[in-house]
């Protein structure tokens, strides 16, 4: 139950409360925790698929003779599913191809000095891995948050692992972004296949994807390891703030806040406005509409992680969030385009009563992997690029290099690298003897 003394009044907080308000969910790692994770990638590194099928049998408790989902399995998930939610997925992975095939970037090609030709050119990350995670149900939308950009990008190898059993969606999702590589493992142990490659998972180059605390540590001791395997980033629990004014609609905040509390027990809310009625409204509706949730254990857990808190303006409300740079963020205000105009951290922004953050977790076309933990101050969401490189090319002509050279051995001379110098005059040289001058 959330009781109104529980709002916070901002301009009666010191500097060290006003930070400590907006810290996030204390996560208790496990006793030794580093050490597990390191002990299942030496296992499958060193074991492979053997190493796999024990953790499935451990962890998951399913005995799987082996770990690669058949074609005919793929292909058959759709005869599983209803219609309606087939529908769904569909029209989900229209709006998000849309989105991201816009998301493509141009080349560049472009004579910097006469003679200097610079170009940049887009290559796809040639194998990637998709983890989808399952927790307390497989999240099928994070499949197609990850599918469909890979596909879009470009990438040739596509590997997609899930812990066993893998859902018909998850099957149908692989199916229509054609996805051959599909594998039931999951965890830190799932990880590892990408990572290190076994007899039947293809390593690849990165590995995209949320996950528990173990997908995550080992995300990352793979990520530091010299094995030229990158990482999409680190992702934190999910998180959501909200301004909201005396226009904002306190059922569908409450709502929103109740939306994002389902996630998990380390989920947050912030939720910010400078009418104190509109707070009171709010929690009130939280209390009501909690009742008809069915993961409502869940949400009265992360509730606690939950904070109202009342400012003189929605100036200071926007300046809060900035500090905040939450993963999702909501404004509801009269002003909502005038806000986001001064927002310069946040993962997804949603504008206005009408757009829940559900429609972006699910089907508008945005990416629903998001940087976490006030990593939106450097980070963005997943994008096509994340799933691209670019190489840079260049090409001279006897006469942009002439130009050119003086300025390099200058540079490199001062640097005291005159092999570098050299590289241009021995080349000069060779020009004045063909062409004179
Ligand atoms: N809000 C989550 C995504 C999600 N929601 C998946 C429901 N299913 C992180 O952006
Ligand atoms: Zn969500």
């Amino acid at each position: 139950m959330l009781l109104y003394n529980e709002i916070i009044f901002w301009n009666d907080l010191n500097e060290l409360q006003k930070k400590n308000i907006l810290l996030r969910p204390k996560i208790t790692k496990l006793d030794n925790f580093k050490k597990k994770v390191k002990n299942i990638l030496n296992n499958v590194k060193n074991f492979g698929d053997d190493a796999i099928l024990k953790y499935n049998k451990k962890f998951d408790n399913i005995n799987l003779k082996q770990i690669k989902v058949s074609k005919d399995k793929i292909n058959n998930s759709s005869y599983f599913l209803k219609n309606d939610l087939k529908n769904a997925i569909l029209t989900a992975k229209k709006n998000i191809q849309l989105f991201h095939q816009n998301q493509k970037c141009k080349s560049l090609d472009i004579h910097t000095a006469v003679g200097i030709r610079c170009q940049q050119i887009t290559i796809p990350i040639e194998s990637v891995g998709l983890y989808v995670p399952a927790g307390s149900a497989p999240l099928l939308s994070t499949a197609l948050m990850l599918a469909v950009p890979a596909h879009i990008a470009g990438c040739k190898n596509i590997v997609l692992c899930s812990p066993p059993p893998i859902t018909n969606e998850i099957l149908y999702i692989s199916k229509i972004c054609n996805i051959k590589n599909v594998f039931e493992v999951g965890g830190a142990q799932a990880i590892a296949a990408l990572g290190f490659g076994t007899e039947t998972v293809p390593k690849v180059n990165k590995i995209f994807g949320p996950g528990n605390m173990y997908v995550t540590e080992a995300k990352r001791q793979l990520n530091k390891s010299s094995l030229n395997v990158s990482i999409d980033m680190i992702a934190g629990p999910s998180e959501l703030l909200i301004i909201a004014d005396e226009t904002s609609d306190p059922i569908f905040i409450a709502s929103d806040i109740l939306s994002q509390s389902e996630h998990g027990h380390d989920s947050q809310v912030i939720v910010l406005s400078d009418n104190i009625s509109i707070l009171k409204q709010t929690i009130f509706q939280v209390n009501q509409q909690i009742h008809n949730l069915s993961r409502k254990d869940i949400i009265f857990e992360s509730l606690k992680n939950s904070k109202f808190i009342l400012t003189t303006n929605l100036l200071v409300c926007t300046q809060i969030s900035n500090i905040y740079a939450p993963e999702h963020l909501i404004i509801q205000s009269k002003y909502s385009r005038n806000i986001v105009k001064d927002i310069i951290n946040a993962g997804s922004i949603f504008l206005g009563k009408w757009s829940p953050e559900s429609v972006g977790d699910y089907a508008s076309g945005t990416n629903h992997v998001l940087p976490t933990h006030g990593n939106s101050v450097f980070a963005s969401g997943l994008s096509i690029t994340d799933f691209q490189k670019k190489i840079t090319i260049q090409e001279l002509t006897p006469f942009g290099l002439k130009n050119i050279a003086n300025v390099v051995k200058i540079l490199s001379l001062s640097e005291k690298m005159d092999a570098h110098a050299n590289a241009v005059i021995v080349r000069c040289n060779s020009i004045k003897d063909k062409y004179g001058k």
